[in-house]
Order: structure tokens, then C-alpha cells, then sequence
């Protein structure tokens, strides 16, 4: 039953933010027009298949597809609703690059109708939203676009961030709030109706530059505390306490939620969000910038303890360094996933590759093929029992549950080196 206020919504950006959004409005019956660049997307999409990885989200689009409610087209038509989800990186000193957004903004202008709404759910610096009206007033004189809170106009333009966990996209995108940043308050009602659709969790609204600065907020908030417990492992490892147990029994106070401490932080939003605010308000952005470099830092100090410990086996059993072997144990960008882009686990890995060529074994339970960067240095793709047996330096570097599950019995001539604190005693 179709019972929405919207019939049509395009989402301009089918990876994995856009394409779980557009699967979800088909799977309520809302006819969904999914607009990429990629070629190999669109036919992958259109087959009733996907081309990233994320749970459940291969049946809903399945569904969708088959269905007729979705349908993928690099060629942008006419729809109701349009919701922008492309990437936002950063380019040279972590200044960020709206060009993805320009590009999908111009894609779309010529077929732009008046009552349509335009919805970015890219996490964007604060003022892009604007921004984006500036390049659509450009494109499109003849339509009247929202400057100020007052205006009365053709196109209503809103900021809604996403805020779902890789993972678990499909359960948050219904269950989570959602932020909602119209530039008017009809902007934000026209885009409240649109995430009615699927959107169990509550629809909060405020205007735009608050909703594209909370997204932000959000993640450098994380990385923040997650800078927190790193610096704590590097504190904790001069002063021989074990920083896990030290954490443990700190969360024990009502008002302290210590995070965990990692190789490093991964993927594709809080490692380069908090770098928007910074780059917007550099004098001021102190600690979030310091929470950036801190986290940056961490895989090269994990490197460093993996160097000592090679170091010593050598010279306490008479070997040469380039006679030990070391099992590298998860190289995904956080556990349970299969996701190894921008991950420190993997960077780690092809950092001590270079310097130990055939020397490395990876452990990965979550893929059944090495990228081909680990490959071209020798490393090999084992099982956790024959990596074990094989390596003289073990190094865990992400909490899979594959891991979590075994306690092994380590010899008196490997060492330990554990960023996650998974085997420690
Ligand atoms: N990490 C730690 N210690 C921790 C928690 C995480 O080292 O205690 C590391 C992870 O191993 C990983 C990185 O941080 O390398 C990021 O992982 P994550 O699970 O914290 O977050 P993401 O990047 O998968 O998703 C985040 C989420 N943001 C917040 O939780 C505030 C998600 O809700 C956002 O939608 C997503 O960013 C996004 O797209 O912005």
C-alpha cells in the first residue's frame, strides 16, 4: 500500500549511504529512480544485485528491483523528491572537496520541476547547503530557489545528514532520529514528508547549517573519545598497566564511558569529518584537531612495537630479522566487516610488508582473496591455527569474533603485540 505524500524520489549516489535509502523508499512502494556515474553500478543494480557489502540490503534491493520500484539510470529524470548522497572527501590539506556534490547538483538541474524538494544527505561542511543553492540559482534563473527562512519558493531545499552504522544500515536507517535542516520551515515539512516514508525514529527539525554542523559534531565527538582511549594505550603501555582491564574498571563510574583504544580509526566518516570543522574554524578546533593527529598517529606506533618485538626474537634466538615470521591477525577497518578501504589494520599491514617482503601472514576470516597490494609483497592469506603455529610475532589488530572466541596458548617464543587487547591476559 502506498500511502506516502511522495510517489517519486530520485537519489543521486548510489553507494553506501545512497543506494540503502533508495532501496528502503522502494521497499515502501515510493517509485525510486537511483542516479550514479558508475556504469558497472547501474547494471549491477538493475540485475537486482549490489555492488557493496552490507547485510540485508541484497534482498531489499531484490525486492525493489524486481518489483519495479527501482530502477538505476546514469541519466537523471524528473521526480519529486531528490536526495543527494555522494562523497564529500577531502583533497590536499584536508580541505574538503564538493566537487561530487557540484557534479550531482548540475546532473540534476535541467530536469528540476517547480514543488519539487532537494534533499543533501552528504556529510558537508557548514554553509554547503547554501552553497548548493548558489550553483542550482546559476543552472536554473528561471526557478526560484530558498535564500532566508521568509522565502516562498519554487524548489524547497533541505540538509538531512545520515547517521546509519555501517554494518547495520539496514535497522538504523528506519530506527534512527533523523536531523532535518530546511532552509525554510515548509523546506524542512516538505522533507519531513519525504523520510516519513521509512523513517520509524523521530524527525527532528532545525535549519540547515546546524543540521550539517551536527553530523559533524557526531563523529568528531567519536573520534575524540576514541583519541582519548589511544592516548590512554600509549600512557598505559609506558607505565605496564594493561589499559582494557584500566578501562573496564573506569566504566565502572556512573558517569564515565571510556571508548576502546584500536590501531588507529578507519573508515570512510570519522577519520575525515572532524577535519570539515577544523578546516572551518582552525584557530579555535584545538582538541578536535589534536583528536585527528592523535588517532593518525596510531598505526605508526603499533608499526614501531611490531619492529621491537621482531627485533627481539631475532636476537634472543640467534635469527636473522628477516627469518621471522609475523601473523597479522584482521585487516578489515573494524571488526565483523569485510570493508578494508581506508582501514589502519590494513595500512599497518602493508606498511611492515614493505619492510618484511614474504615475512607477513594475514588473517582474515571475513574475505577469501589478499588485495593484490598485500600480494605483490608476499603476504599470505591463512587460517588463525596455521598463522598461529607459523609466526613468531603475533599482532591482533581488530576484534573479529572469530578471534574473540579463542584463547590460545601462545609458545614462550612468540611475542604478543595487541592493539585490542584480545588475547592479553
Ligand atoms: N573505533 C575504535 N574504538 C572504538 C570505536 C571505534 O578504535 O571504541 C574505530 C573502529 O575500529 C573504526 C573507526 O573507529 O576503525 C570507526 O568505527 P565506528 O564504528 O566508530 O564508526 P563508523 O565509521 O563505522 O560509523 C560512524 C558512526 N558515527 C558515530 O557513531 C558517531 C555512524 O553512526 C555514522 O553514520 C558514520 O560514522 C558516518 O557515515 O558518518
Amino acid at each position: 500500500m502506498q500511502n506516502s505524500k511522495v510517489a517519486t524520489v530520485s537519489v543521486v549516489g548510489l553507494g553506501y549511504i545512497g543506494l540503502p535509502a533508495a532501496a528502503m523508499f522502494a521497499s515502501r512502494k515510493v517509485k525510486v529512480i537511483g542516479i550514479d556515474v558508475n556504469q558497472h553500478a547501474i547494471d549491477t543494480i538493475n540485475s537486482g544485485k549490489i555492488h557493496i557489502v552490507e547485510p540485508e540490503l541484497d534482498l531489499l534491493v531484490h525486492a525493489a528491483v524486481t518489483e519495479g520500484y527501482l530502477r538505476a539510470s546514469t541519466v537523471p529524470e524528473p521526480a519529486e523528491a531528490f536526495v543527494i548522497a555522494v562523497p564529500t572527501p577531502f583533497k590536499g590539506d584536508y580541505e574538503p572537496d564538493l566537487s561530487y556534490i557540484k557534479a550531482a547538483v548540475s546532473s540534476i538541474a535541467p530536469v528540476l520541476e517547480r514543488g519539487n524538494v532537494i534533499i543533501l544527505e552528504s556529510t558537508s561542511p557548514v554553509g554547503t547547503t547554501e552553497q548548493m543553492i548558489k550553483w542550482l540559482t546559476e543552472a536554473r534563473p528561471d526557478l526560484r530557489f530558498p535564500m532566508s527562512a521568509t522565502d516562498k519558493p519554487d524548489v524547497h531545499i533541505a540538509y538531512c545528514p545520515e547517521r546509519v552504522l555501517p554494518g547495520q544500515v539496514v535497522r538504523e536507517l528506519v530506527q534512527n532520529d533523523r536531523i532535518i535542516g530546511g532552509i525554510t520551515p515548509a523546506c524542512s515539512e516538505r522533507a519531513v514528508d519525504v523520510y516519513r516514508v521509512f523513517v520509524a525514529g523521530e524527525l527532528l527539525v532545525t535549519d540547515a547549517r546546524t543540521a550539517e554542523m551536527s553530523k559533524l559534531t557526531e563523529n568528531a565527538f567519536r573520534d575524540a573519545n576514541i583519541a582519548f582511549a589511544n592516548e590512554l594505550s600509549l600512557i598505559c603501555d609506558r607505565l605496564n598497566i594493561n589499559v582494557w582491564e584500566l578501562i573496564k574498571l573506569a566504566n565502572h563510574h556512573p558517569r564515565v564511558n571510556i571508548l576502546q583504544p584500536g590501531p588507529g580509526v578507519g573508515g570512510h566518516c570519522i577519520a575525515v569529518d572532524p577535519w570539515f570543522i577544523v578546516h572551518s574554524a582552525p584557530d579555535v578546533a584545538k582538541l578536535i584537531r589534536q583528536a585527528r593527529e592523535t588517532n593518525n598517529a596510531k598505526p605508526r606506533w603499533v608499526e614501531g612495537k611490531v619492529v621491537d618485538a621482531i627485533r627481539s626474537v631475532a636476537s634472543s634466538q640467534g635469527i636473522s630479522e628477516a627469518a621471522v615470521k609475523v601473523g597479522c591477525f584482521g585487516l578489515a577497518f573494524k571488526a565483523n566487516i569485510d570493508d578494508l578501504r581506508e582501514s589502519p589494520s590494513l595500512d599497518i599491514v602493508h606498511t611492515l610488508a614493505k619492510e618484511y617482503r614474504g615475512q607477513l601472514i594475514a588473517v582474515e576470516p571475513n574475505i577469501n582473496e589478499l588485495p593484490s597490494s598485500l600480494k605483490d609483497l608476499g603476504v599470505q592469506l591463512q587460517d588463525i591455527q596455521t598463522a598461529i603455529a607459523e609466526c613468531h610475532v603475533v599482532v591482533m589488530l581488530v576484534d573479529h569474533q572469530e578471534f574473540m572466541e579463542l584463547k590460545p596458548e601462545f609458545r614462550k617464543d612468540q611475542i604478543l603485540v595487541d592493539a585490542k587487547g584480545v588475547w592479553l591476559n
